[in-house]
């Protein structure tokens, strides 16, 4: 039973301790609505993620917004880069820095790269690219009830080194994105400590796992 149990106790625990990711889900942010600091700070919380100026929360247009999208991750908020009058700033910034990795959710009616960087606002050294396909947007879609970005598909990229922004300005005004999961160790987060209740549950778990595997093995003597 040790056996088990022991490198068991270590992934929860060290899941624990790393567990500093954050997943944006966009909610929140009003229709057409800079997302600005709402990451950093703003009614979203403090996670350190700053969005450029031109980067705006669209909503669903059948759930009160203006945007034709359909099947969101997470409704009815999405994410897209834009360009208002003529300028775009189309980057998320992390200045303390994220590492491990990101990935996001997007439906995109051409195709783009995504482009990481170790400097804030697609400064310093390339880090990795994501690249993203051009979907049949408009095209054979069925959504919630109805928007031509309905088809969505997550990528994602793992690196080394410490990323502090990710630069979208291929996408400007044709992708839109949600659910943008950051850094296995975001360093402006601090890493969480389990509160003393929590211990009891993953105690609590761990026993009803000792019972089960019991149960299996007792049931195998008999089968
Ligand atoms: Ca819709
Ligand atoms: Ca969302
Ligand atoms: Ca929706």
């Amino acid at each position: 039973m040790k056996k088990f149990i022991v490198p068991l106790l270590f992934s929860i625990f060290s899941a624990s301790a790393s567990a500093a990711v954050v997943t944006l889900n966009f909610e929140g942010i009003a229709s057409n609505a800079p997302v600005n600091n709402f990451y950093n700070g703003g009614a979203g919380g403090n996670y350190g993620v700053q969005f450029g100026s031109t980067a705006l929360g669209i909503i669903d247009s059948d759930a009160g917004g203006t945007a034709p999208i359909a099947n969101e991750p997470s409704p009815n908020t999405a994410l897209a880069f834009t360009t208002l009058s003529g300028v775009s700033n189309p980057y998320l910034t992390v200045a303390t820095g994220f590492d491990t990795g990101f990935s996001f959710f997007y439906s995109s009616s051409q195709a783009a790269s995504t482009y990481l960087y170790d400097g804030v606002d697609g400064t310093g050294n390339l880090l990795g690219s994501l690249t993203l396909v051009a979907q049949s947007a408009g095209n054979g879609c069925a959504g919630d009830p109805n928007g031509r970005f309905c088809n969505w598909s997550q990528v994602g990229l793992s690196f080394n080194g410490v990323a502090k922004s990710i630069y979208f300005g291929e996408t400007l005004n044709f992708t839109v994105f949600d659910n943008v999961t950051l850094g296995a160790n975001l360093t402006a987060v601090p890493p969480p400590v389990p509160e003393p209740e929590t211990y009891a549950l993953l105690l609590a778990g761990l026993g009803l796992i000792g019972f089960s595997v019991r149960r299996r093995k007792a049931s195998q003597e008999y089968a």
